[in-house]
């Protein structure tokens, strides 16, 4: 009986673990995938989490510093954003552009995100990141991390920056659109009929 409970704990547990994301690194505002909690990576901004006194508040490089991901989807795409303040509304500076195509998941480590070069921060400055990640559905999930941005901050180390066999990123280039559009002008009429002849063939067969 003991044994068939800690089973089931350990199979939501294990659920719960394989939805959504984390952020290792600068330090979350808040664990969202924790189950005694109440925020949802659904809700925008920032997961539901509001902005903790400055425990949670990481020192970060002025010019840009590392961010750690734990992913726990196949794919995704990921936009990283961020707002100046203490209590962030706007996040309107992006630090992905153009936004990444991850696969795979675990840990994805980036070891320096350059902030934009006309940010307009000083040393001290708060600041808050903020991850969305975007799946199939076109639903999105949220999480943020608060930082003070710090002349003397530096990134991660290559030992503590490790990204997982199996996990990487490209940025997705708007650029690639037009080119497979010009490769699909090149492609065959007679090949493309006979696809669309079979998926037509597929539908009824499956009405049947
Ligand atoms: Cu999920």
């Amino acid at each position: 009986m003991v044994l068939a409970a800690f089973i089931l704990v350990a199979a939501a547990g294990a659920q719960l673990a394989s939805a959504h994301f984390g952020i290792e690194y600068p330090t979350w505002r808040a664990n969202t995938l924790s189950s005694s909690t109440n925020y949802s990576q659904w809700t925008q901004p920032c997961a539901g989490a509001p902005v903790l006194p400055d425990a949670n508040r990481t020192d970060w490089p002025l010019k840009g510093g590392s961010l750690k991901l734990d992913l726990h989807h196949a794919w995704t795409y990921i936009f990283v954003n961020l707002g100046l303040g203490v209590n962030v509304t706007n996040f309107n500076y992006t630090l992905s552009d153009p936004f990444w195509n991850s696969t795979g998941n675990g840990t994805l480590c980036v070891k320096s995100l350059p902030l934009p070069t006309n940010l307009p921060a000083t040393d001290g400055t708060k600041a808050t990141i903020q991850v969305v990640t975007l799946g199939e559905s076109g639903n999105a999930l949220y999480n943020c991390a608060d930082v003070t941005l710090r002349a003397n901050a530096t990134a991660l180390s290559d030992s503590e920056c490790v990204t997982d066999p199996g996990v990487s990123y490209v940025p997705v280039q708007q650029a690639s659109t037009a080119k497979s559009a010009g490769t699909m002008a090149s492609v065959d009429i007679v090949s493309l009929s006979a696809v669309a002849g079979l998926a037509l063939v597929f539908v009824f067969g499956m009405s049947l």
